[in-house]
């Protein structure tokens, strides 16, 4: 398949225009968004939706996250990821096929039902993970476009995939919160440098190469500005694959966990990666395509019981 995305193959970096759009559904009256959350999804390639799950909800998904956390030795070790020279759990991949309760977020209708729509296709889990940023010591994810690394690393074709984050707890101005670029994915903004092999290994820890140059960023954040993705816990954080985005640090005492799922629509499920030989392996990257349940059999809190 040509590459329409190159990235990582020029000594030079360019902004290219995105080639797909960004709300593949039509915005038809039975939408699960109103009109004007589909327009603003559209423009900024984000969206807050607050207090999308109860406070029951969430302390259902705490419980699960923290139980997670407490035995990271009874996950599959590859999946956990720990900070940079330290050993404190940054992430932990692939959680909806590690946690019953993680599977049944994923599935559940006000998240997949949302994906199915904007992407307007079946869709499948390209990744999952829990991403704490534990207080003081929470290190920072620097700015890049998942669908670089994706379209390059994992042979992801076109951009028809989102993220959504959902605050396990408050997410502040202060705590290391999402920081996104509003506009930005419609930019897609080339990278220089080779990609090591296993770079997985590394960049899930620190990213350093896929990431965009300082003066192409400069120009982004000058054009579109910088916004917190802030919001109390039970909020959801649906950003396009292409938007730019990183976070800050977290010197605070205050964790902040949130759970990310990525949908990508069944028609976009990934070919060879575009750069390195080898492809990244399943837990960071799905070659297995199982679409989504679209009818749970149990509700969240039962599956939390
Ligand atoms: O490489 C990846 O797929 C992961 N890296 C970042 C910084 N965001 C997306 C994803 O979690
Ligand atoms: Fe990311």
């Amino acid at each position: 398949m040509t590459d329409l995305y190159p990235s990582r193959c020029e000594p030079d970096p360019r902004i290219l225009p995105r080639l797909e759009p960004v709300v593949h559904g039509s915005r038809d009256p039975a939408a699960p968004l109103t009109p004007a959350q589909i327009e603003r999804f559209d423009r900024d390639g984000y969206l807050v939706l607050h207090n999308l799950f109860t406070p029951e909800e969430v302390a259902a998904l705490r419980e699960s996250a923290t139980h997670i956390l407490a035995d990271p030795t009874a996950l599959a070790r590859e999946t956990v990821i720990t900070e940079p020279g330290g050993a404190e759990v940054r992430s932990v991949f692939m959680i909806h096929r590690q946690s019953a309760v993680m599977s049944r977020l994923a599935s559940d209708v006000r998240l997949a039902g949302l994906a199915r729509f904007l992407l307007n296709d079946e869709v499948y889990i390209h990744q999952s993970r829990l991403n704490y940023k534990p207080g003081f010591v929470g290190k920072e994810f620097y700015w890049h476009s998942d669908f670089e690394t994706w379209h390059v690393e994992d042979g992801m074709p076109r951009m028809r995939a989102l993220s959504m984050s959902i605050l396990l707890a408050p997410n502040s101005e202060l705590n290391g919160p999402l920081m996104v670029m509003p506009g930005s994915h419609r930019k897609y903004l080339t990278c220089v440098g080779e990609t090591p092999e296993n770079h997985y290994r590394s960049s899930l820890k620190r990213q350093e190469y896929g990431v965009p140059d300082p003066d192409a960023l400069a120009a982004l954040a000058v054009e579109h500005g910088i916004v917190a993705a802030t919001g109390q816990a039970g909020t959801v954080v649906i950003f396009d694959c292409n938007t730019m985005h990183g976070s800050n640090g977290n010197i605070t005492p205050f964790p902040r966990a949130n759970a990310f799922f990525v949908y990508n629509a069944i028609s976009n499920r990934l070919l060879a990666p575009f750069g390195p030989k080898s492809p990244r392996p399943e837990f960071v990257a799905s070659r297995q395509c199982m679409p989504v349940l679209d009818r749970p059999a149990a509700t969240l809190l039962e599956a939390a019981s």
